[in-house]
């Protein structure tokens, strides 16, 4: 790859071998996500769709009585969910926040609200009170639907008004409706779907609103590119609460008609056996994942899959080049965001290059910004803007040089080679990338201040094979003080911050290094020798 700009183009979209359309790409009508789900799971009732952890995963799927959720049930819960949230008062707009371990309830909850038009909030389910109450007060929740320890409590505290229960409606009650029951699946294309909390390119995490036609392109995009049938079983172990398991592995199964075993948590053994018992042919995981797989002794199991993907984070071309010679087969990588879905990918038919995230997905234009090569999208997959943050919406956009429609500006910089491929080769956004998690810097650097001992903070990224990057916190200890050790700030830190962003090495430093304007320059953080 040369990963100079030389002869590459400098604005390019797809090419994808057997992929309809290019830059314009038609959505299945009506053009919302939930029209067009239903429409994949009406036919074949009795077809399984989704298996649910909480049940034992031995019994084959044929048996009726297994486990497996059928779309037929999933349609008739999901129908019946939206009544009891329009009973109990809920209408289209309103904000729901969803968050629990993967489950058929989960992905039931989910589906409800959309069909009734409520916007879902996804949220991360390691987040401590601070960071849940921000979600809270940013977007405004009605209504939360949540199966972690102590969330209830601590979200009614947050607002007394909020109707608080679980993913199975556990303490909604079961009203019936007043007014004759909701009309479903009656949203248009343009409505808000999903609310997907991200840091962006600066500030604290902001409201990503992404539209049921944003949505539905993400999906079918890949759906397309990868060839994505119904005779498809995932093995979805990313949590459903961040855009790769929800927005891509559950949206693109229910668009596909295809079928995915649900696992809460990430175990290499449990995957590894999911993909045999229930013969599965998809599966997609963040590099630490595959880092976790790639030394396992059945990780050549891995080669039977029909496809395989990596993204969220840089899949090294080390670990990309040790699957391949591990499972006879190449890991297809790929680049997505929480605005905008899924990008950019490597080709299911033609060369999965080493380092590459590959070419744009069918609908997506990018471009290479001229100063400094930052990426620039566009495409129906983008997000309509940031929840009540016109400020920061704007920002976030470009004029086209050409009077077109904006771009959207990733906050990451890339090289296109000669035959189109696209590198990421850095960041021009504040942040940490852990095992497919963001951390924002500043965020982290504010709950450490917070400790008598450290006079001044910074936290940068620094590389990690298993992790991708970790964090680490280099600190000015307050006179008189001792530097804390890496225990001590991250149990002091652990109730204002969710576990993946505490720092895994503290460094003491005698100065910050700052720009000449003051601010700090963390690139020139440097790890001891
Ligand atoms: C868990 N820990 C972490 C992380 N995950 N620390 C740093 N970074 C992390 N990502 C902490 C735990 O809280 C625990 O801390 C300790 O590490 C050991 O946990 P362990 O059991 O090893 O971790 P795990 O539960 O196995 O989790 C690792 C994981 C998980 C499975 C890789 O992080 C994960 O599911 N990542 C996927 C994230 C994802 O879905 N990203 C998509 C974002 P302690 O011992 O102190 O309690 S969407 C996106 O990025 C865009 C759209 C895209 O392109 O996809
Ligand atoms: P999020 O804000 O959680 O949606 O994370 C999106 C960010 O993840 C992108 O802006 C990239 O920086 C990063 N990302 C996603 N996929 C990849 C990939 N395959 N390689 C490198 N970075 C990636």
């Amino acid at each position: 790859m040369s990963g100079s700009t030389g002869g590459a183009p400098r604005h390019w979209s797809a090419h994808v071998p057997g992929a309809e359309g290019s830059s314009t790409f038609d959505l299945p009508e009506p053009g919302t996500l939930v029209g067009a789900w239903t429409a994949a799971l009406i036919p074949e009732p009795d077809r399984p769709l989704l298996l649910d952890p909480s049940v034992a995963p031995s019994v084959a799927p044929s048996d009726g009585a297994d486990g497996w959720t059928t779309r037929g049930a999933f349609l008739d819960r999901t129908a019946a969910a939206a009544v009891r949230l329009h009973a109990a008062g809920l209408r289209p707009g309103d904000r729901v926040l969803v968050s629990g371990p993967s489950s058929v309830d989960l992905a039931v909850a989910h589906v409800a609200c959309l069909r009734l038009g409520l916007v879902v909030v996804p949220t991360n389910g390691s987040y401590m009170e601070a960071e849940l109450a921000h979600v809270v007060a940013d977007c405004t929740p009605s209504a939360a639907l949540v199966d972690h320890d102590g969330w209830a409590d601590l979200l009614q505290a947050l607002d007394g008004d909020l109707l608080v229960a679980t993913t199975s409606l556990d303490g909604l009650g079961d009203g019936a409706a007043t007014d004759g029951g909701p009309v479903l699946d009656a949203v248009g294309p343009d409505d808000p779907a999903i609310i997907g909390y991200t840091s962006g390119t600066t500030g604290r995490p902001k409201g990503a609103v992404l539209t049921q036609a944003n949505l539905l392109a993400g999906a079918q995009a890949v759906r397309v590119a990868w060839r994505w049938t119904d005779a498809d079983r995932l093995v979805l172990c990313l949590p459903l609460f961040h855009m790769h398991g929800l927005g891509v592995g559950l949206h693109g199964t229910l668009l596909a008609g295809a079928s995915a075993v649900l696992q809460a948590g990430y175990d290499p053994d449990a995957v590894l056996d999911a993909l045999v018992d229930h013969d599965a042919t998809l599966f997609f995981g963040v590099p630490t994942m595959y880092h976790r797989l790639a030394d396992h002794e059945r990780v050549s199991l891995l080669g039977g899959l029909r496809l395989c993907v990596a993204g969220s984070a840089p899949l090294s071309a080390d670990l990309h080049r040790r699957l391949a010679e591990a499972t006879g087969a190449a890991v297809l990588e790929r680049y997505g965001m929480t605005e905008t879905v899924m990008l950019v990918s490597n080709p299911y038919d033609g060369e999965r290059r080493p380092g590459s995230v590959g070419i744009p997905l069918p609908g997506v234009e990018a471009r290479l910004d001229a100063d400094g090569g930052e990426i620039l999208v566009r495409g129906p997959n983008v997000f309509a803007g940031y929840w009540e943050r016109p400020e920061a919406t704007a920002e976030a956009f470009a004029d086209d040089p050409d009077g077109g429609d904006p771009w959207f500006r990733t906050g990451d910089l890339g090289a296109v080679d000669d035959d189109g491929y696209l590198s990421i080769v850095g960041r021009a956004k504040e942040l940490i990338i852990s095992g497919g998690f963001n951390v924002y810097p500043r965020e982290v650097d504010d709950a450490l201040a917070l400790h008598p001992a450290v006079a001044e903070v910074a936290v940068a990224g620094v590389p990690s094979e298993e992790w991708g990057e970790e964090v680490v916190a280099w600190v000015v200890v307050a006179d008189g003080h001792e530097c804390p050790d890496v225990g001590v700030l991250r149990d002091f830190a652990r109730d204002h911050l969710a576990a993946y962003k505490l720092p895994r090495r503290v460094v003491p430093i005698d100065a910050l290094p700052r720009n000449a304007l003051g601010k700090v320059t963390r690139h020139e953080l440097r790890l001891p020798d």
